[in-house]
């Protein structure tokens, strides 16, 4: 049943029981060797540890724990990925970057079993092998899910294999031996770009096809650290993380896009982009009027980013556009203009509170021209009305200075 909180220290003695039992030394010595060989040292990792574990919003008690079990569990988890209709980007999201990652060498350390892409073999011979590893690893094996499934007409839009099998018929069968299932991405997740309007195929997410519990690591594409993270997890407490109500770990899509976004500060003080490569734009104003979507999204993009930490989208000068949102390429789009039907109320430039229609005319000229004559006329009204009082009384004085002589 899905959860919403672990109870992480009660978890404690749990977790040392399982690392005592099924830690080796040479799994261990292995691991460190496949980190120096990728030119990381012991200290490189324990920082990444350091980072995985506040990462997963577990305490600092954790670390070594995470370190042991990322790097001396063994046997290794058994991985199946498999790919259904998508574009790939979120194997090459996790595994593509000029210099290998530590989360690969951590992925490296798994024992995939399968993966269309990165296989050696094909046709039959990679049938087999899938075969044989359902066989082998029944009940126990991580099936890695990417991509959405079309559904329509008994799935037959999606053919995959020597054997023509459909993806629908893939899914079902491989699903039905997996201890956990995590869908790596939006699409399968929730269906992706191949489930928008109008779905000709009828492609849906996953846990809409088989309705059992599953892990969705959303986002087109998911960045690393959620990816190797969901996994470290399952890897340290043998279950899932808390997961939202879109079946989404709490620990990565707890947190807004806007409540962690370096432009914040700009839409707090009305400071908008108002068009691609303006003054504000060149200053790294907030994108919210040209799109993005940023206080509509659950993520943690603003933290980890992209490319081994390089950039994010907001971070590149685009709006967020909800990719990790359901349904975001529907319920999202536009992307480069302001969801009004939202509701989102936002700080007109000088950080006052105001619809965003309203913001429209309050940033250009002519109205803060307006705010301004009038504020201007006030002050001259009061100067002159100051003016007109002390002539007034030096009036006034001068009668009594007359009359008292
Ligand atoms: Fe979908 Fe992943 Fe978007 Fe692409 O495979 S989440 S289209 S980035 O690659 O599934
Ligand atoms: Fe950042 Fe977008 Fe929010 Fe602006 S609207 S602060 S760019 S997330
Ligand atoms: Fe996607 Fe928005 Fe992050 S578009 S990658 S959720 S910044």
């Amino acid at each position: 049943m899905k959860k919403d909180t672990l109870d992480y220290q009660a978890l404690l003695p749990e977790v040392d029981e399982r690392l005592k039992n099924s830690c080796s030394k040479e799994q261990e010595q292995l691991f460190y060797n496949n980190l120096k060989e990728a030119g990381f040292t012991r200290r490189d990792f324990l920082k990444w540890t350091s980072m995985i574990t506040a990462a997963l919003t577990l305490p600092p008690i954790f670390e070594p724990r995470v370190a042991k079990a990322v790097a001396a569990i063994a046997p290794r988890p058994t991985v199946i990925w498999l790919h259904f209709a998508e574009c790939t980007g979120c194997t090459e999201s996790f595994l593509r970057t000029i210099n290998p990652s530590i989360e690969q060498v951590i992925f490296d350390t798994v024992n995939l079993a399968f993966h269309d892409t990165l296989m050696m073999a094909s046709g039959k011979r990679a049938e087999e092998a899938l075969d044989s590893a359902i066989a082998k690893y029944k009940g126990n094996y991580i099936l890695v899910v990417e991509g959405g499934i079309p559904t329509k007409d008994d799935g037959i839009y999606l053919r995959i294999g020597s054997n023509a099998e459909t993806g629908l018929h893939r899914l079902k069968r491989i699903s039905k031996d997996a201890k956990y299932i995590v869908n790596f991405g939006t699409c399968s997740s929730f269906g992706g770009v191949q489930a928008a309007y109008p779905n000709p195929t009828g492609a849906k997410g996953v846990h809409d096809i088989l309705g059992c519990e599953v892990v969705n690591v959303s986002g087109c594409p998911p960045n690393a650290v959620n990816m190797i993270g969901t996994l470290v997890h399952i890897l340290l407490f043998d279950r899932v993380p808390p997961l939202d109500l879109s079946y989404r770990p709490i620990w990565a899509y707890g947190g807004r896009i806007h409540d962690n976004c370096e432009r914040r500060a700009h839409f707090d003080a009305g400071e908008f982009v108002q068009e691609w490569g303006d003054e504000g734009a060149k200053k790294g104003w907030c994108l919210y009027k040209m799109g993005c979507k940023g206080p509509l999204t659950y993520n943690n993009c603003p933290r980890y980013r992209f490319n081994q930490g390089t950039n994010w989208p907001v971070g590149a000068g685009h709006g967020c556009i909800g990719c990790s949102e359901p349904n975001f390429w529907d319920t999202m789009a536009p992307f480069e203009e302001p969801n009004d039907k939202a509701g989102i109320r936002i700080p007109a430039f000088g950080g006052v509170e105001a619809t965003s229609d309203a913001i429209g005319e309050l940033v250009t000229g002519i109205t803060i021209g307006a705010v301004g004559v009038h504020a201007a006329g006030s002050i001259i009204k009061a100067k002159a009305e100051k003016k007109k009082k002390e002539e007034e009384k030096n009036k006034n004085d001068q009668n009594n200075t007359g009359e008292n002589k």
